[in-house]
C-alpha cells in the first residue's frame, strides 16, 4: 500500500513525570488537515548506559522545552519516522541529544507517528510494519518478577533483575497470566522464607526481598516451575544483570556489594554461565559491562551451544554503529530495543533494521522509571521482536501488556513469537565439575540443592580468578559434557 504524507502542523511540549518521579517531557503532535493528534511522554532509565542518549540537558524539561525549536517540525511527514529523525537533527545535530534531550526526541517522534496513525485511520504497529523493519510479530511478554541492583533498595540482590517469560504460549493473554502467577508465587516463596517480608517492590513492581542473588533465582525456578505445572505453559527463566552498575573500572572487577562478590571479568562470565547451566536460563541481558566486546563475544560462542539468548543492552544501547561493532566481532546473539537510548523513534527503526540484517532478536523494552504510555507494544510487533520486556505488574507496564492484548484483537491473524527449545541440559551438565557459584570454586555434588543463602557467607572480599584461569579448558570440558548429553 502506498504510503501518504501526514504533515505536522504544530509541536507542544510539556514537562512531564515518569511513574517513578523521574522528570521528562511529553509532546503533543497534530498533524493533517483534520488535526489528528499524537501525544507521547517519554520514559528514563536508572542503569542507564554512558553511550546512550543524554535524558536531559542540563536544567532539565524547562531547558529541553526551551531550546527546542518546534518550526523544524512544521511541514515534515510524520508518517515517516526517517523525516522527523532528520528535522530533530537540525534542532539538535550533537551525537547524543545533549541540547534538548534524548526524552525530546523520543516524545515527539512518536507522538508524530501516533498522529499519522490516527489521521490515516491505521495502527502505528503497521506504519512501523510500513516503514520496512520486518513482519509484525505478538512478542513473549518478559518480567521481572524479582529485583535489585539500581531498581531497588540495599538488601536486596545485586543481580538487577530475576526474568520469566512463557516459551511457548498459545495465545498473549495465557503469556501474560503466566507471568503473573509467577510473580503472584515468588511472594508466596519470598514469606515461606521470611514471614516478616514486608512486601517490598523495587522501580518495575518486582518483589525486593532482603537475600542473595542466588536465594533469590532458586526462588524464582521454584515459582516458575510451580507456574507451570499449574498452567501447562513452559516458562523461561532469566537474568538482566545490569553489569556494569557493578563494574569497577579502576579495580577491574565486577562487586557484588551487597552480596560480598569481587570477581575478575573471567570470573564474571563463568559466575553467569554456571548459573545458566544450573538453572537451564535461557536468556541472559548484560553479563559483561557496556565497553566489553570481545568478553561478550566469547559468552555467545558458548550462549550459541545452549540455546541461551546472550543479549546486549548497555553494550549496544540501540545505536546501529554499536550493533554492527558487536557483530564483527560475534558479540550477542539478542539486542534490547529501546527507543529512548537512541532519542528518535527513526533512529530506533534503524537499529532494528540493522538487528534484522545481522541476525540479532529483538527484545523491545521499557526503562526502569516509565510512564503510562502503551507505544512500546507497537515498536515491539512493528518490528518483529521476539520479546517485549515491560515488567509484569504496576500501571506502566500493564499499560503496555494491555495494548498488546488490544492489537491481537482487532488482528488475530498475527503470529506469537515462539521459542524453540533448548538443546542444552541443566544442572547435570556440571556435575564433578568446579565451580564459582559462592563466590570461590567448589566441586558440585550429586545431591546439590538449595544453595540460595550461602552467597554472602562465603563470598569473601578477595577476588576470585580461580576459576578464570582455568576458563578455557573448562569451557572445553563442558561443552563435550553438553554435547554427551544431548545425544545419550
Ligand atoms: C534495563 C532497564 C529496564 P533501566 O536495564 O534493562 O529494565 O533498566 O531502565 O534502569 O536502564
Ligand atoms: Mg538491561
Amino acid at each position: 500500500m502506498p504510503k501518504s504524507a501526514v504533515p505536522i502542523r504544530e509541536v507542544r511540549l510539556r514537562p512531564a513525570f515518569t511513574g517513578r518521579g523521574d522528570e521528562t517531557v511529553e509532546a503533543e503532535v497534530l498533524v493533517g488537515a483534520s488535526g489528528s493528534r499524537g501525544r507521547a511522554a517519554a520514559p528514563a532509565g536508572a542503569s542507564a548506559g554512558k553511550h546512550e542518549a543524554v535524558h536531559l540537558p542540563p536544567g532539565g524539561s524547562a531547558a529541553a522545552i526551551a531550546k527546542f525549536d518546534a518550526s523544524r517540525l512544521v511541514g515534515v511527514d510524520a508518517s515517516d519516522p526517517r523525516a522527523v529523525t532528520e528535522a530533530l537533527r537540525s534542532i539538535d545535530p550533537t551525537p547524543n541529544y545533549s541540547l534538548v534531550g534524548g526524552a525530546t526526541a523520543y516524545a515527539v517522534s512518536v507522538a508524530a507517528l501516533e498522529a499519522a496513525a490516527a489521521e490515516l485511520g491505521r495502527p502505528m504497529h503497521e506504519l512501523i510494519g510500513l516503514y520496512g523493519e520486518g513482519g509484525p510479530a505478538i512478542p513473549l511478554p518478559l518480567g521481572n518478577v524479582l529485583g535489585g541492583g539500581r531498581h531497588a533498595g540495599g538488601g536486596a540482590p545485586d543481580l538487577q533483575e530475576f526474568l520469566v517469560f512463557p516459551e511457548n504460549p498459545r495465545t498473549p493473554i495465557d503469556a501474560i497470566r503466566a507471568n503473573l502467577r509467577v510473580h503472584a508465587l515468588v511472594r508466596r516463596g519470598i514469606e515461606k522464607r521470611d514471614p516478616t517480608f514486608p512486601a517490598g517492590r523495587g522501580d518495575e513492581g518486582a518483589w525486593a526481598p532482603r537475600m542473595g542473588s542466588l536465594e533469590a533465582l532458586e526462588l524464582v525456578s521454584e515459582a516458575a516451575a510451580a507456574a507451570s505445572d499449574e498452567l501447562g505453559v513452559r516458562i523461561g527463566l532469566g537474568i538482566d544483570a545490569a553489569a556494569s552498575a557493578l563494574w569497577s573500572p579502576s579495580e577491574g572487577v565486577y562487586v557484588y556489594r551487597r552480596e560480598g562478590r569481587r570477581l575478575d571479568p573471567q570470573a564474571q562470565a563463568s559466575f553467569l554461565e554456571e548459573l545458566a547451566d544450573r538453572y537451564g536460563l535461557r536468556y541472559l541481558e548484560d553479563p559483561l559491562h557496556e565497553d566489553d566486546f570481545d568478553g561478550f563475544a566469547e559468552m555467545t560462542r558458548w550462549a550459541r551451544a545452549r540455546g541461551v539468548l546472550l543479549v546486549a543492552d548497555d553494550l549496544v544501547v540501540t545505536n546501529a554503529s554499536r550493533l554492527e561493532r558487536a557483530a564483527a566481532v560475534g558479540a550477542a546473539n539478542g539486542a534490547i530495543l529501546k527507543v529512548n537510548q537512541a532519542g528518535s523513534l527513526g533512529e530506533a527503526l534503524s537499529f532494528a533494521a540493522a538487528c534484522r540484517a545481522r541476525g540479532y532478536a529483538i527484545v523491545a523494552s521499557h526503562r526502569s522509571g516509565d510512564t503510562w504510555d502503551p507505544h512500546l507494544a507497537h515498536v515491539a510487533v512493528g518490528t518483529g521482536a521476539l520479546m517485549m520486556k515491560s515488567g509484569v505488574v504496576g500501571g506502566e507496564r500493564i499499560a503496555k501488556l494491555m495494548e498488546l492484548l488490544r492489537i491481537h484483537e482487532s488482528n488475530p491473524g498475527i503470529r506469537m513469537s515462539a521459542l524453540g527449545r533448548r538443546g542444552a541440559p541443566g544442572r547435570h551438565a556440571l556435575l564433578g565439575r568446579k565451580i564459582i557459584l559462592e563466590g570461590r570454586p567448589r566441586e558440585v555434588r550429586r545431591d546439590d540443592r538449595g544453595i540460595g543463602g550461602q552467597a554472602a557467607a562465603a563470598g569473601g572480599p578477595g577476588v576470585d580468578q580461580g576459576a578464570g584461569r582455568h576458563r578455557h579448558k573448562d569451557r572445553h570440558d563442558r561443552e563435550n559434557q553438553v554435547h554427551g548429553a544431548v545425544h545419550s
